[in-house]
Order: structure tokens, then C-alpha cells, then sequence
């Protein structure tokens, strides 16, 4: 049903939504290529091999940094809230006028990283945690002293309005559904090694009865009855949300979990369209999503606590803080 009512949303979700028809993770990184992305050329290769690690040239390695990135800072999709997050970085540090943050995908961004560490080049990405790339890679978060990125923040359940008349059950589940980071972490690692979602999702949901116990207290099993789940498809949104999926189809729920773009996905709950989803970043991440629709939505609380985004270097730049940038003018 949520099909039909794409179209009246009215956003200008087309890419996203060809990217989340077609159903595949981070798929699709070279159709998203519209603003670049791309980490810098190549010839930069020698300047920064040079400033390996030598505090001496701190100023001068961080002042060619915004050079050899083009003063780009990577981004993932356009719609989420932590290159909203970055645009409004752009715009309050003097380190960082003239700089750009080029939107593309998630799956593109962790491949540039991966290429400019290969490279040991310099890069940027529009970072979050909990994320696989800060096992995979020595990264650090840059100091934020101005604060845009917001302090740790909790990812919260959001529900339709008559959900709980409607599907009590389903509704005692989402409700109850509240994970740690560690679970998190084992779900997307699995993934990550080459699991489907779902099998993922079957095996934590087996292996942590325990858990699945407390969210489903007071729940009884229903009889085939339809519920619909969205998200975006961010790894940890990917985790949760076929985790609760799994626990649900186990209640005799029949579910779909259906990828859409960060704004879609929020107006969907809001519009009654879809029936939950456990992906709000708040309150910052998605504090503007929250603000227009909280009206129309029931908020069920944090299902994890202590998240957070902010911008991504490797280890190995020569910069701590936004405020050691180079501006481009
Ligand atoms: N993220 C992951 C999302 C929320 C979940 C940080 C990429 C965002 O920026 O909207």
C-alpha cells in the first residue's frame, strides 16, 4: 500500500527511492555519484606521504589538507541528518568557508574512506557510531567546539497513531524493543561478513532469547495479521529493524520491511502509511524530521542510547579539531 502513496509525498526522494526499490544495501554508489564524492586525484599522493605523522609540519600539512580534498568534505545521502549536520558546520566554522559537502551514498563513502587509507590520503567523511568502519580503520572524530553535531544522542521508536488500538501486540513489542550498542555491533558485523539481514537477524534473535523475552512480555502470537516496517538503509537501521522484524514474523506477524529515503520514511509513520519504524536519531540527527511530524506520530522511546555523529578523519591527519581546517578563500 505504502507504494501508492510515494508518489503523493511529494519529495524529491527519486534517486533514493530508485535506489530503495531496488532493494539493495549499499548499493547503487554509481548512480550517486552526482556531486563527486570522490576522494581527491591522485597527484596529491606525495605532498601528504610527507607529513606522515611529523607533528612539526602540523600547520602546514592541515593547511594543504583542504587542498588536496578539494575542500570537500564526503558525504552519504542527501536526506540524512548528519550531512544536514555538515552543511551547518560549513556554514558556522571560519575553518571551513568555502568547503562543500558532497552528498552520494553510505556505501560510497565507506568506499572512499577505504581508498584514501589505502592511500593514506586525506579524507573527511560525515561519520556516526556505532559504525563498522571504526573497527575496520584508526579514525577519530574531530573535535567539534562549537557543538553542530550535538552531544550523544539515542535512536528512538516511532509508531502511527492507532497503532496500539489496531495492533496491540505488535505495538507491546515496539514499544519494549531496546537494545546496546554490543548487539548492535553483532548484527552489523555479520552483515558486513557477508550474511543477509535477515539471516543475521534469525541468528542473533536465536542466540538472545533472553533479550527477545523482554521485549515481547505481554505480547501474545497473532495469526497472520500485516505490519509494515521502514527505515533507511543505513547498517544500523538495517540491524534493528530486521531484528524486530524477525521477533515480530516469529509472533505470526506477516512483515515487510521496506527501505525508503530519511524523509519518506519519516512522513510515511507520520501519514499512517507505514506502521513503525525504529531508526530517529534524536534529538538532533533528525531533530527537524521530529519537529514537523511529532504531531502525527507516537514517539515509544529510545530503543539505544548513547549514539552519535559528527566528522571522520584517519588516525593519521594531523588535525584534532573543525577549527584546525583551512578555509578555501
Ligand atoms: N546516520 C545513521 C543517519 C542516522 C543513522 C547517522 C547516517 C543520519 O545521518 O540521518
Amino acid at each position: 500500500m505504502l507504494k501508492f502513496n510515494w508518489k503523493h509525498l511529494g519529495l524529491a526522494a527519486g534517486l533514493s527511492m530508485t535506489l530503495a526499490a531496488a532493494g539493495c544495501g549499499s548499493g547503487g554508489e554509481e548512480e550517486s555519484g552526482d556531486s563527486g564524492g570522490e576522494s581527491g586525484g591522485s597527484e596529491e599522493e606525495q605532498t601528504d606521504s610527507e607529513s606522515g605523522g611529523e607533528s612539526s609540519e602540523d600547520s602546514s600539512s592541515s593547511a594543504n589538507y583542504g587542498e588536496e580534498m578539494d575542500y570537500q568534505i564526503t558525504g552519504i545521502e542527501a536526506g540524512s541528518g548528519v550531512v544536514g549536520a555538515s552543511e551547518e558546520a560549513v556554514e558556522t566554522y571560519d575553518s571551513l568557508a568555502g568547503w562543500e559537502v558532497a552528498t552520494s551514498s553510505s556505501g560510497a563513502m565507506t568506499t572512499a574512506l577505504g581508498e584514501a587509507i589505502d592511500n593514506e590520503e586525506p579524507i573527511i567523511v560525515t561519520g556516526w557510531s556505532p559504525h563498522w568502519k571504526f573497527q575496520e580503520y584508526d579514525l577519530k572524530y574531530l573535535e567539534d567546539p562549537e557543538n553542530v553535531f550535538g552531544d550523544a544522542e539515542n535512536i528512538k521508536t516511532m509508531v502511527r497513531q492507532g497503532l496500539e488500538e489496531d495492533m496491540p501486540n505488535a505495538y507491546t513489542v515496539l514499544d519494549q524493543f531496546q537494545w546496546d550498542e554490543e548487539s548492535m555491533n553483532s548484527v552489523m558485523l555479520e552483515v558486513q561478513n557477508g550474511a543477509s539481514p535477515q539471516e543475521a537477524a534469525t541468528s542473533f534473535v536465536e542466540e538472545n532469547q533472553d533479550m527477545v523475552d523482554s521485549w515481547t512480555e505481554g505480547a501474545e502470537e497473532v495469526d497472520g495479521k500485516e505490519i509494515e516496517l521502514v527505515y533507511v538503509e543505513w547498517e544500523t537501521e538495517v540491524a534493528s529493524t530486521h531484528v524486530v522484524g524477525e521477533v515480530l514474523s516469529n509472533m505470526g506477524f506477516e512483515v515487510t520491511t521496506t527501505p525508503l529515503d530519511n524523509a519518506v520514511m519519516w512522513q510515511s509513520v507520520a501519514g499512517g502509511e507505514a506502521d513503525g519504524m525504529v531508526a530517529a536519531w534524536l534529538p538532533l540527527t533528525h531533530g527537524d524530521l521530529y519537529e514537523e511530524h511529532k504531531d502525527s506520530l507516537e514517539d515509544l522511546g529510545n530503543n539505544l542510547e548513547g549514539v552519535r555523529t559528527g566528522l571522520v578523519v584517519p588516525e593519521y591527519m594531523d588535525v584534532d579539531s573543525i577549527e584546525d581546517l583551512t578555509p578555501a578563500e
